[in-house]
């Protein structure tokens, strides 16, 4: 059976994790592919709200099996309070969820790395979670770093300390002020590690693959969004994975050919955290009520998201990169009652209209040429049938599915897994 991807079109936060929740009972296997605790998948169901980091979200499914793939990077310390927390669940993680052995490791040093690189960068820095995903990934890149398989064998806290030392010299290089005490985020360190051991540690790409050819069905779940991918992102301001499609390929060992549907989400509108353009960013009270009605706060660090108009140049550039084959539209329902909608429909750069991204989109280069929609009013979060839908909002929609030439197979109204409606 071929792997399906679900992938966020945007700057993260498009609802991944409802979907993947929603999704999980058609798949035996959930797999993450890429990024680490910088994400937070936020899951709502039975009047609970639940973050996940690095763990998939199929993990509240009874019969799902849950796989942190190779190209993950996994900090223990987090790792460990994503495990409390589903204690509180009683979840039996230690049966329903498996780590590859080549995924990389997120140290303590790497967590200050990422805060002294932030802090030299000044006004320019990239707004990063400050969750050590950037170092890690040199590290990995640069062929140095530390990998779960490593736990298994004699000497990796030789190998640890070698490369701590060496992180903690870089630190002083950077010639900021950061405070930290190194001992003490070791000790939880290595505690967090023995926890970490008690779980099953495989080589994923080989699971995968038998996995398939006894006919398991496979849902990887991409992290951030594609305009955060390190290639075709807003580069410098994006994050260190591959988070379009190609990702999942080389996160987990699954071959091109083996990719089925590729489900992109997206939300009716456009938002992003940390730094970097924005070409439909709004700073007047239009975005300050989507901020609001939407509750758009970061999940992991609770920073308020930058909000703006539905970007179709953008989206056209992710749906392509990504080959998505289905789309999924989120959070219409916030959007209920404004006065007007906007879509970005093209640039004006260098007095030309455009509507292919080009390679900078800073201000001084894009100006966003808009297309208006009438609003709908209607509260649609009771909603549970398209046929409900207001005519203003299925306009919207038509209007989408034919610049984008997908279908939206999925309008979510709401939070909650049951507010998902299936077109
Ligand atoms: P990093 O930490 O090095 O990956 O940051 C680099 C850039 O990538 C952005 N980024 C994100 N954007 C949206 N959501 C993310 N996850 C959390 C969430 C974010 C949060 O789901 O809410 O809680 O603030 C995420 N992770 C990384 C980041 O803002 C930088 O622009
Ligand atoms: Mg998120």
């Amino acid at each position: 059976m071929a792997v399906d991807l679900l992938l966020g079109l945007q700057w993260g936060d498009e609802g991944k994790g409802k979907i993947v929740d929603v999704l999980t009972s058609n798949y035996n296997i959930i797999a993450r592919f890429q990024g680490g605790p910088n994400a937070g998948h936020t899951l709502e169901f039975d009047g609970i709200k639940h973050v996940l980091r690095t763990i998939p979200s199929g993990i509240f499914h009874e019969e799902s099996i849950n796989v942190i793939g190779n190209g993950v990077v996994i900090d223990p310390v987090v790792f460990v309070q994503e495990l409390d927390g589903l204690d509180q669940f009683k979840i039996d993680y230690k049966k329903k969820l498996i780590i590859s052995r080549k995924a990389h490791i997120i140290l303590p040093t790497h967590r200050l790395l990422d805060a002294a690189s932030e802090t030299s960068k000044g006004k320019a820095k990239i707004g990063s979670t400050l969750k050590g995903i950037g170092p890690t990934y040199m590290d990995k890149t640069g062929r140095n770093g530390i990998r779960i398989g490593d736990l298994e064998m004699d000497g990796w806290k030789e190998k640890y300390r070698a490369l701590a030392n060496k992180h903690e010299a870089l630190i002083n290089f950077h010639d900021v002020d950061i405070q930290y005490d190194l001992n003490e985020m070791e000790e939880e360190f290595f505690t967090a590690v023995e926890r970490l051991k008690e779980l099953t540690f495989i080589d994923s790409e080989e699971y995968l693959q038998q996995a398939q050819k006894s006919g398991k069905s496979i849902l990887a779940e991409g992290a951030q969004g594609s305009l955060l991918d390190i290639d075709f992102g807003t580069y410098p301001f994006v994050t260190s994975s591959n988070t379009t499609a190609a990702g999942a390929c080389t996160g987990l060992g699954v071959a091109p050919n083996q990719i089925g549907e590729v489900y992109g989400i997206f939300k009716a509108y456009t938002t992003r955290v940390g730094s970097g353009p924005f070409p439909t960013e709004l700073f007047d009270e239009v975005g300050e009520k989507m901020a609001k009605v939407g509750h758009e706060f970061g999940a992991v660090t609770g920073r308020p998201r930058r909000c703006g108009w539905l970007d179709l140049v953008a989206l056209k550039y992710t749906c392509q990169v990504n080959g998505v084959t289905q789309l999924m539209m989120m959070k219409g329902d916030v959007l209920s009652g404004f006065k007007e909608l906007k879509v970005c429909t093209a640039y004006k750069s260098n007095d030309k209209e455009i509507e292919h991204l080009p390679y900078n989109i800073e201000p001084e280069n894009v100006t966003p040429v808009y297309k208006s929609f009438p609003c709908w009013k209607e509260d649609l979060t009771k909603m549970t049938d398209p046929s409900q839908f207001p005519k203003e909002l299925n306009e919207y929609i038509d209007f989408l599915e034919k610049e984008l030439e997908i279908p939206i197979k999925i309008v979510s109204v709401g939070p909650d897994r049951t507010q998902t409606i299936h077109r």
